[in-house]
């Protein structure tokens, strides 16, 4: 049986967030994309709503929801902004599904009720200046010592590094042992040797904190490590199946967001006596925008339906996040076009969902990672080594 209808539960999340994000993310956009603001205030707000724990469960401070109203969510936000919607992902998707998947229930009781509720970020610390796509071969070093482990290295693009109270570390332990000698660190950003600092210069994502991170001999005792040591790299990439989707979901917000804006600029803008959302050229314009956002979302939803029934949905993941970002980028560029000159400056949306989507085809898997993983998947056939 297939049944696209969302359960009444559903469609009030849903017309919840969508209000959230009228009412408190629309509104402050702009001025924080030009004054390229962290808005604390409005992570806040987020986390008041249960939109940093939406699928933690209830018994650590979470909503507890499943995978497609979580989906719901993240695309109201991201039609709002994708700054708010990069705090979404990372402090939901990466961290607290890491902990509470990985965790013992100490680490889950230490740290989930604070990250659901907003109290602490949490960042997400794999990449690194020279390690991005091949992610299991990490320079950063975790040595054991007598009651701990010492942690050295850089990390790169990190979304919150600067203002999270948390730090999710990925290190290598034993080089020797590749992928199988990873290990995971629930790293407090409080620690002696522990720094960070911020990175200028984004072409979007202007209100995202991104950070270089610098661990210099930080001392973590062993009640740190997150699952055992050598599963690090299985605990990044349950977190990336987790994140991709999100990312996707961000990103039919986009499309959305797109098709609304030109829809409604193409009935108001005059040209040759008579609005432009009458020229054929424009509705196929309109329309190719329209296909691309159902399109997305028919992957997203499919994607999350998967891991609410818990079946396997890496490649469908991976899926939903290709489509779903090339999608995001093709439909803002479509937008700019509709909105002509108009376009090419932020009294209208539509430049900034261009410049915030073009990250996505890069971050959490570059879209060609996502291919080669699809790939893999159809032909058995490895193509990374
Ligand atoms: N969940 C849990 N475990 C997983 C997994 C998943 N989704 N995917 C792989 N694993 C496990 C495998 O089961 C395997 O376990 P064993 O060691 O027990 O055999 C192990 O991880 C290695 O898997 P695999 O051989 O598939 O890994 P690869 O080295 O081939 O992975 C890719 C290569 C490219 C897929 C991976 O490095 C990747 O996703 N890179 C992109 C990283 C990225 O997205 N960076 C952005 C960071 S956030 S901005």
């Amino acid at each position: 049986m297939i049944d696209f209808e969302l359960t009444d539960e559903q469609q009030l999340i849903r017309e919840t967030a969508a209000d959230f994000a009228n009412r408190e993310i629309i509104p402050v956009a702009r001025e924080n994309d030009r004054a390229h603001r962290f808005d604390t205030e409005l992570v806040a707000k987020m986390a008041d709503m249960g939109y940093l724990g939406a699928i933690v469960s209830e018994q650590y401070g979470g909503r507890g929801l499943d995978y497609l109203s979580y989906g719901l969510i993240v695309e109201e936000v991201g039609r709002g902004d994708s700054s708010a919607r990069t705090v979404v992902s990372v402090q939901t998707s990466l961290v607290c599904s890491s902990i509470e998947r990985w965790g013992t229930e100490e680490q889950k009781h230490e740290w989930l009720p604070k990250l659901c509720s907003g109290e602490a970020l949490g960042c997400f610390g794999l990449t690194e200046p020279n390690t991005g796509s091949d992610a299991a071969n990490l320079s950063t070093r975790a040595k054991k010592t007598s009651d701990g482990w010492t942690i050295s290295g850089q990390k790169q693009w990190i979304s919150m590094g600067n203002h999270a109270k948390l730090a999710l570390i990925f290190a290598q332990t034993d080089p020797k042992l590749g992928h199988r000698g990873l290990a995971a660190f629930l790293v407090p950003t409080d620690s002696d040797g522990f720094s960070s600092s911020e990175i200028h210069g984004k072409l979007g994502l202007h209100s995202s904190d991104t950070a270089e991170l610098a661990l210099d001999e930080v001392a973590v005792g062993d009640e740190a490590l997150l699952g055992e040591i050598g599963d690090g790299f299985k605990v990044a990439m349950s977190a990336l199946d987790s994140g991709r989707f999100s990312v996707a979901s961000g990103c039919v917000g986009i499309c959305q967001g797109c098709v609304d804006a030109s829809v409604d600029y193409a009935k108001q803008r005059e040209q040759f006596d008579r609005p432009i959302a009458g020229f054929q050229l424009v509705q196929a314009m309109l329309a190719d925008m329209v296909v691309d956002t159902h399109a997305a979302r028919g992957l997203v939803w499919k994607a999350g339906w998967l891991k609410d029934r818990g079946k396997p949905n890496t490649l469908e993941t991976s899926v939903a996040k290709l489509y779903a970002s090339e999608a995001a980028i093709r439909t803002a560029n479509t937008a700019i076009q509709v909105h002509g000159g108009a376009g090419y400056v932020d009294d209208h949306p539509v430049e900034r969902y261009l410049r915030d989507a073009r990250v996505t085809t890069l971050y959490e898997g570059t879209s060609q990672i996502q291919k080669l993983i699809i790939g893999r998947s159809v032909t058995g056939i490895n193509a990374m080594v």
